[in-house]
């Protein structure tokens, strides 16, 4: 086909040479008769496309050939124009995008005016101007000059320190290849080296064309686009109020109307002073802070660096927070619907914060320190001192804080505080429980400074004497957390000293089951038949005064039984014990093959079943597992803290729970989330309160109850002693050096370890920490498991109860290093404060 077309091809090329050799001689000859040569011509041109087109229809392939190249030249025509117009007008005006940076500085030495604060004075905008022009002239000269596009005066304002404080916006404009060389720190430090070229006689003030800057009052932050549009001058939704008297309250009211958008409020108060908010209610969404949220800055723009506090959460009781200068910046983001905010604010004259106590010689509390503007919650910022002044040389001060911890400073910072006593340095820290810090001196300096990143929960503690020689009265112990309890309480089995020194290193207590003293508590109602008459399990559902080891039924009343929650036996007079137990009770699953089950895998651990564990959940961080976690309802699950705490991990987008799964990628059921709870106390350096609360944003569909229940919670007195059999579940690393995450489910058996054998193995473990392993370490949770369940029966056949989450431990399966579980009875209470109807 080919061959004979290319024959015809050529065999019309031939005859038409012999035609133009023709012609020639044509032409020659016959060439003074113009028409008739024109004629003759055209005659030929006619013949000549005669035959061509008979050619064309002895080869339809060549007429589909060239329509093919034509469609071709013109659909690459077409394209060539798109694609120069899609670069013309869209990627080239994305490459080129804005980068907007919040920035303030002090100026020192210039009178603040009060027409400052009216951006449309001549004033005003004439001292704008020469800031705007400093700053573009820094910026022009600088390495980055070719991106600055300009500065926005936003807000001049009267400062504590004197002078005028400047908030201003910068705006940079980037192509997309240059991106870092606008980092923040880069801007921030072009202008820093400005001024500090500039610096004269030792001071913190520079002279930028003739502008003194204060160097240490320089900060920039890169923000959004959003936040300069919605801040700029003119904006519909900024509102600017001002506090021009100490002490008079001024109330703040926003309501739902204002759904669906950013507004902000620019407080400002008198030099001098510093600004307390009050949030009296906030009706609000929980959402985390992704859809409503009230931010409050210690700044006049919403700069990163500058967020003092973020309500997420309703808030129904007054809190109250304070400024570090006379300045506070609230943005509200609130969503559509009934949304409502009251509160006030005040105008606060700044404490100075230095005292002189004189204790007087007798017993009992003399007196109580706060942290400043107590019991509004600790500014960002504050300095405070106290000079003690005893009575005798013998005598030394004890401190008894609420909530709240010193602990000598190590070398990482401190974040709840920073203390100097007598020249040694503390770090403050949050518990839930309260400790006596006493400090045996007759005339103790103690020095507080503020030194969280936002305002943080107020402390007070009360003071009195005490005699060096004898801290705690005759017949007490002293505990480590400082407290005195009395000796009969060291190991009777209760946490009296709140961090349990006073029953670790306790011998096991003797089985004296004949002698008619009491047998001890621990022994008492636990389940198990201690003594071989059965007298320690007699007689349980009695009432008794409440304490940690008693069951405390729905009426208040309490019992002897400590398991006495959900074993299938009313024993509370009210049934309550019974209530509410459609948890722990996994529907039974077909048996599968003895070699799957005991095939061995991650530090001793095996295949789980289809439905063995239907409360596990697997936790997704952009599309990865990063932990587990347990379903405690239709809507809540349990997990680790330390899985949600670090800046990146808290967005609850980035996360999908996967439920009702065995296989990776073949869950029942995969959940959005809506926010995270994690607990207030959590502490990243110990993993002490290791705790969080994820709730879904959608319940899961009943009809998956077959493959997805939720586990029940233990009741606070629930004990489960030493060598109890629990398992721990996960898609964990099966080995610490493992690379790859196994598909199936993988349990481990593993035994409940005494507290003190913990301690031996670790040192620091609280109170919140349970230790569970096997000696040699062979069964053990990994890496990825983490935040998910370890759960125990109380006896075979029973309901399970989450006793663990998987929380920490040094490595993986190693001997004598057993993994450590976040103590679940001691987060009862706080669970439920945060899910009610559970
Ligand atoms: C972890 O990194 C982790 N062997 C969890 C548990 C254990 C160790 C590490 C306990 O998530």
């Amino acid at each position: 086909m080919e061959t004979a077309r290319e024959e015809s091809a050529q065999g019309s090329e031939d005859d038409a040479a012999q035609e133009d050799a023709t012609s020639v001689a044509d032409v020659s000859v016959e060439v003074a008769t113009v028409d008739a040569t024109l004629n003759k011509l055209c005659r030929r041109y006619n013949r000549r496309r005669r035959r061509a087109k008979k050619i064309k229809k002895k080869n339809p392939i060549l007429d589909l050939q060239n329509l093919a190249i034509l469609i071709t030249v013109v659909v690459f025509v077409i394209v060539v124009i798109m694609w120069s117009l899609l670069w013309v007008f869209i990627f080239r005006r994305e490459s080129n995008s804005g980068v907007y940076f919040a920035g303030m500085f002090r100026v020192a030495n210039v009178e603040f005016i009060p027409e400052y604060r009216h951006a449309d004075s001549s004033e005003f905008v004439s001292m704008a101007n020469r800031i705007q022009h400093v700053i573009t002239s820094v910026y022009r000269t600088s390495s980055v000059s070719r991106l600055y596009k300009q500065t926005v005066i936003s807000d001049l304002s009267n400062n504590n320190q004197g002078g005028v404080l400047v908030h201003f916006w910068m705006i940079f404009v980037v192509p997309h290849l240059k991106g870092p060389s606008v980092c923040e720190d880069c801007v921030s430090a072009i202008l820093k080296d400005s001024v500090h070229m500039s610096l004269k006689n030792r001071s913190s003030v520079g002279f930028l064309q003739g502008l003194p800057v204060d160097i240490d009052s320089i900060l920039v932050n890169v923000a959004l686009r959003s936040d300069y549009s919605s801040t700029a001058v003119g904006s519909q939704c900024v509102d600017k109020l001002y506090a021009g008297v100490p002490d008079v309250s001024i109330p703040l009211n926003v309501f739902s109307s204002w759904g669906g958008l950013s507004c902000y409020i620019k407080l400002t108060s008198a030099p001098g002073s510093v600004i307390r908010l009050t949030v009296k209610s906030f009706r609000i969404d929980p959402s985390d802070c992704v859809y409503d949220a009230l931010t409050v800055y210690d700044s006049l723009l919403p700069m990163r660096g500058m967020i003092l506090f973020r309500f997420c959460e309703p808030v129904s009781a007054p809190i109250s927070l304070v400024s570090t200068s006379n300045v506070m910046l609230l943005s509200f983001r609130l969503t559509q619907g009934n949304k409502i905010f009251q509160g006030l604010f005040q105008a606060l004259m700044e404490e100075q914060c230095m005292n002189m106590i004189a204790l007087p010689a007798g017993p009992g509390d003399a007196g109580v320190i706060t942290s400043p503007f107590n019991p509004s919650l600790l500014p960002r910022q504050c300095s405070c001192t106290w000079m003690f002044q005893m009575p005798s040389s013998a005598l030394g001060v004890a401190l008894r804080f609420q909530n709240y911890m010193l602990k000598l400073k190590d070398l990482q910072n401190c974040e709840h505080g920073w203390w100097k006593v007598n020249e040694i340095i503390y770090c403050g820290n949050y518990v839930d429980h309260s400790t006596v810090f006493r400090i045996p001196a007759q005339n103790p300096e103690v020095v507080f400074r503020c030194s969280s990143r936002s305002a943080a929960q107020p402390f007070s503690a009360t003071y009195s004497s005490y005699n060096t020689s004898q801290p705690c009265p005759e017949g007490h112990f002293l505990c480590s957390t400082g407290l005195c309890v009395e000796k009969f309480r060291r190991c009777d089995g209760l946490d009296d000293c709140q961090d349990e020194s006073d029953e670790i290193f306790c011998s096991k207590p003797p089985k004296i089951c004949e002698s008619s003293s009491p047998l001890h508590p621990l022994y008492i109602c636990n389940g198990e038949m201690d003594c071989s008459s059965g007298k320690d399990e007699i007689n349980c559902t009695q009432e008794t005064s409440c304490s940690g080891v008693s069951y405390q039924c729905g009426n208040g009343a309490c019992i002897l039984k400590k398991n006495a929650k959900c074993d299938g036996l009313p024993d509370c007079y009210d049934r309550s014990d019974e209530k509410d137990c459609a948890c722990g009770n996994p529907t039974p699953s077909k048996r599968v093959s003895d070699s799957a089950a005991t095939q061995q895998r991650i530090v001793g651990g095996i295949n789980a079943l289809e439905g063995e564990w239907p409360w596990q959940v697997s936790m997704h961080f952009s599309g990865q597992l990063y932990c587990g976690a347990s379903a405690l309802s239709d809507e809540w699950l349990i997990s680790a803290a330390h899985c949600f705490s670090k800046e990146r991990l808290a967005d609850p987008r980035m996360w999908m729970a996967h439920l009702g799964m065995l296989n990776q990628g073949n869950a029942k059921h995969v959940a959005e989330i809506r926010r995270f709870v994690v607990h207030e106390y959590y502490n990243a350096r110990n993993f002490d309160y290791d705790i969080a609360l994820v709730q879904l944003k959608k319940a899961w569909p009943s009809s998956l109850a077959q493959y997805i229940q939720p586990i029940c919670l233990p009741a606070p007195s629930q004990t489960f002693t030493e060598g109890h059999r629990c398992w721990v579940t996960g898609w964990g690393y099966r080995s610490e050096q493992d690379k790859v995450l196994p598909t199936v489910l993988q349990k481990a058996e593993v035994s409940i370890i005494s507290q003190s054998e913990c301690k031996r193995s670790y040192g620091a473990i609280s109170p919140r920490m349970l230790c569970a392993g096997v000696p040699s370490g062979e069964q053990d949770a990994c890496r990825g498991d983490s935040g998910g369940p370890l759960s125990c029966q109380a006896h075979s056949g029973g309901r399970w109860f989450l006793t663990g989450i998987v929380s920490w431990g040094s490595g993986c399966g190693r001997p004598n290093l057993p993994g450590v579980y976040t103590r679940v009875a001691k987060f009862i209470d706080w669970i439920q404060r945060h899910i009610q109807n559970l």
